[in-house]
């Protein structure tokens, strides 16, 4: 990916707003000398004070006593969901200008170059988890606009297993390790969730998205995001229109195999935020398009489900998706707790032109955000940490509280008033004042559901029947592998009775090897299907692809060739050997060896490729790992080619996505043929 030309960071003149802002706060360490917190000048770091050599140590040691004091309250808690993530920064863009529906200013003009933070999480395990477990991802986005901070909060899929946040609690303490005994971790496979879903039948669509590989990204880059919620533009003239917000990954949406998932959160339990990092170090910048699903408020009651339900999707070929701009990640932060943990959104942090809905999920949440961050953030002064605070000045009668930062001058910390000539005063709407939408309501105060929100399963049923073979095969592996954990045989079984009022075939499917009955009646709840929810239909590219080149002494001549071409077109390709250090090739070249086959592992790479050369294929299998590798490769469905000799240590030498180059083969087409293999991503027919 060439960002050289589109990166504002790339020089000082260029670095955005937010940037700039944080520089203030940040301090470099490096030649410096040590001090206390108070600035003295310390002279011993190792030593306690002590009489003698030999003790007792003295209170009267300070630094001691700040250097322990400090380290023993160094945690915070931790976001009670959502604990574990990864951030970065990186700037927004809107194509062209979306005057017609949204006054929101960053969100007008394409030169405009608005400063984003993003946080990517998974939704139930604890900060220390795995990243590739099978979960929800969070994808939330903090816009610093020129209007203040915009967080849009979202997911990596587009509905939710509740539909009223009163529910919340319950989900969570469902889905969290069990209570008595604080197990399994980051994992939805067991007794509680189970017997929530059964029991709560509008997680019914939800569900169908959690056991999908949406659960297993192959990465934070290749990952869709959904604002989930309806919300609403208003423009200049008041004129509203329901909206739903969409992240569009520019390398398409691509998943993980279960089982490599499982290995992975072994091999490498950080493998999405190494992948996230890695790729912005190295200039590989992510990128989302953002794209909008609008409906005009006049067509709020045109389709067959409530468009204030949030287990509910805007089928996209019926509502399309405007794609109307781009965010591109392109820095690192400089220091994951002061930036990502310590990050708060909400929301309820929106700029005019953007408004809320009626969704009773939506309006819970904007009173949770807020309430969480006292406590995980120590009080209501945690706008003012570094990360949090908006571009826009900020002026207000609000004074004092926990680690308060600003200074207010003057005696005046009310409104209205005459000392200070009514300052600060409020901003009228036409001068970019926030104006809360000013929709009609009228209604008895009830504790009910709208009968509209009842459908618990039609959407259910046209995720599965939009789905292709090989993505039902390993929705019906997910239910079978979680509900197999299940110790309660009747939580089985109501699951198995619940989604027969989804889809028969499915239930039916699932029923088989996990001591169930299977479901008496026959049907599907819909025949509508969607095709932009199959990840089949997604882009594929082969962009950033990672490489494992088995290879040894005495590899042949063709290598480097290929080696250079897949370097051309942006695939970073590792050298894994018996041995580190460098190998030489048969006739000439050298290769730097990145990993030694005891700490390389297939299910770190997308892809593999075999060298040429007897002697190398012979110095490859001095180490019995080198087979399995291979193979392992195979059946998680990667692409794997070979040149010449290397064929030979292939589980099988024909089928999809098996590449071959024959000696004395012309190499181009090789090279071609193997870059197509791994845009593909994974070669399912294997498994048919
Ligand atoms: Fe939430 C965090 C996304 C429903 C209450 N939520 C949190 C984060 C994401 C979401 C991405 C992590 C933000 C970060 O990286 O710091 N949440 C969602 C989505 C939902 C949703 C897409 C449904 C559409 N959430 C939801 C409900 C409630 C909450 C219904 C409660 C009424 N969520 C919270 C929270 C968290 C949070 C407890 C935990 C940490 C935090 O807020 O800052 O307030």
């Amino acid at each position: 990916m060439d960002n050289s030309n589109s990166n504002p960071n790339a020089n000082n003149q260029n670095k955005t707003s937010k940037d700039q802002q944080l520089e203030q706060f940040t301090v470099d360490n490096d030649g410096k000398n040590l001090t206390t917190n108070q600035g003295l000048n310390v002279s011993e770091d190792e030593h306690s004070l002590k009489v003698g050599e030999r003790g007792p140590t003295l209170m009267e040691d300070f630094h001691f006593r700040e250097k322990m004091t400090h380290f023993d309250h160094e945690r915070i808690p931790e976001r009670i969901v959502h604990a574990r993530g990864f951030g970065a920064h990186g700037y927004f863009q809107v194509y062209e200008s979306m005057k017609d529906y949204t006054k929101a200013k960053f969100l007008q003009d394409p030169s405009v170059v608005t400063p984003v933070f993003v946080r990517f999480s998974t939704v139930a395990g604890s900060r220390g988890s795995a990243d590739t477990v099978r979960d929800v991802r969070g994808f939330a986005t903090k816009f610093y606009t020129e209007e203040g901070n915009y967080d849009l909060v979202g997911n990596n899929m587009p509905v939710f297993f509740i539909q009223d946040a009163m529910k919340f609690p319950d989900f969570i303490h469902a889905v969290k390790p069990e209570p008595h005994n604080e197990i399994p971790q980051a994992q939805s496979a067991h007794d509680t969730f189970w017997d929530f879903v059964v029991h709560n039948t509008e997680s019914a669509h939800m569900i169908m998205w959690a056991m999908s590989d949406r659960s297993l990204p192959r990465s934070f880059r290749m990952m869709e995001g959904f604002g989930v919620h309806t919300f609403r533009f208003v423009n200049e003239e008041g004129k509203a229109h329901f909206v739903k917000f969409h992240w569009k990954p520019v390398l398409g949406t691509h998943s993980l195999v279960w089982d490599e998932t499982q290995k992975l959160a072994g091999k490498d339990p950080d493998f999405n935020r190494r992948d996230l990092w890695d790729a912005i170090e190295s200039g590989n910048y992510p990128e989302y398009e953002f794209g909008v699903q609008m409906i005009p408020e006049e067509a709020e009651f045109d389709f067959n489900f409530d468009i204030l339900d949030p287990t509910k999707v805007w089928p996209e070929e019926i509502i399309p998706v405007k794609i109307i701009g781009k965010m591109t990640l392109n820095r690192n932060t400089d220091n994951f707790f002061a930036e990502t943990e310590q990050i708060a959104f909400h929301p309820g942090h929106v700029v005019p032109g953007i408004d809320f809905t009626n969704d009773p999920l939506l309006q819970g949440r904007l009173f949770s955000y807020t309430d969480t961050q006292l406590s995980r953030l120590g009080g209501p002064n945690f706008h003012e940490i570094p990360i949090n605070r908006s571009v826009a000045p900020v002026h207000n009668n609000q004074r004092d509280g926990m680690h308060r930062m600003t200074i207010n001058k003057g005696p005046v910390s009310y409104h209205k008033n005459g000392i200070a000539g009514n300052t600060p005063k409020p901003v009228p709407p036409e001068k970019g004042g926030y104006e809360h939408y000013t929709e009609k309501v009228e209604g008895r105060k009830v504790q009910a559901r709208s009968d509209s929100f009842k459908d618990h399963f039609s959407q259910a049923a046209m995720f599965w029947n939009s789905m292709s073979d090989v993505e039902k095969m390993h929705i019906v592996s997910a239910f079978q592998f979680e509900l197999g954990k299940v110790q309660r045989k009747e939580i089985r079984q109501q699951v198995v009775d619940l989604f027969a009022h989804v889809d028969s075939d499915l239930a039916t499917r699932i029923s088989e090897g996990i001591g169930t009955i299977p479901p008496q009646t026959s049907g599907s709840a819909s025949s509508e299907s969607s095709p932009a929810l199959s990840m089949m239909n997604t882009v594929k590219l082969p962009l950033t692809r990672k490489v494992a080149v088995l290879a040894g002494n005495g590899f042949t001549d063709e290598l480097p060739f290929v080696l250079s071409q897949l370097q051309q077109a942006g695939i970073i390709a590792e050298v894994v050997s018996p041995k580190l250090g460098t190998i030489k090739g048969k006739t000439s070249g050298e290769l730097e060896v990145q990993h030694s086959l005891l700490g390389a592992d297939s299910v770190l790479f997308d892809a593999v490729l075999v060298a040429g050369g007897a002697l190398s294929v012979s110095e490859l299998l001095t180490e019995p790992k080198t087979l399995d590798f291979i193979k392992e490769a195979y059946q998680h469905f990667k692409p794997i080619g070979a040149i010449a000799e290397g064929a030979n240590l292939l589980p099988s030498a024909n089928g999809e996505g098996i590449v071959i180059a024959q000696e004395n083969e012309e190499l181009k087409p090789f090279g071609q043929a193997f870059m197509e293999a791994i845009a593909a991503h994974r070669h399912w027919t294997r498994a048919i």
